[in-house]
């Protein structure tokens, strides 16, 4: 083997090294603001990969006002009696940790006031629609998004 075919495998394999490092995993961005709207409302995502989903709180008022979260639900979840039971779970930041409500989550960002931000990473087991909202009271009617799993 000569030199420079060597240089050139080596070139190949670190590049398809990289690549494979750069393409691992999909990440999910997302932003809420002061009009309780979320930036996007659907996305799509592959089934059984670790995704990433970065959530800010692009707005200014107060968190006790104007708090926001993500919360993921499972295919099928009753998403309207989520946000509304939710409401009771303020000691938690409005996800419930126990019963059927708590069965319905399938990962939740912390509570973010303004300017903040929260990374968490989860995986989407099944092919299907799972509804995310944000359980602050009386936001889920209008923060609401789907994130289509194939
Ligand atoms: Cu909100």
């Amino acid at each position: 083997m000569n030199s420079k075919f060597a240089l050139i495998l080596m070139s190949l394999i670190s590049l398809s090294v990289f690549s494979s490092v750069a393409l691992a995993g999909t990440t999910l961005e997302l932003t809420a603001n002061d009009t309780m709207q979320f930036d996007n409302k659907a996305f799509e995502a592959p089934v059984g990969e670790e995704i990433t989903l970065v959530f800010t709180n692009k707005g200014a008022l107060p968190k006790a006002a104007m708090g926001h979260n993500v919360v993921i639900l499972k295919p099928g979840s009753d998403v309207m009696g989520f946000g509304a039971g939710a409401v009771a779970a303020a000691a938690t930041e409005y996800v419930p940790q126990s019963g059927p409500l708590a069965g319905q989550v399938l990962a939740y960002t912390k509570l973010l006031g303004p300017g903040e931000s929260d990374t968490i990473t989860f995986t989407l087991p099944e092919a299907g629609v799972y509804t995310y909202i944000c359980s602050f009271p009386g936001h889920y009617a209008l923060m609401k998004g789907t994130i289509t799993a194939k």
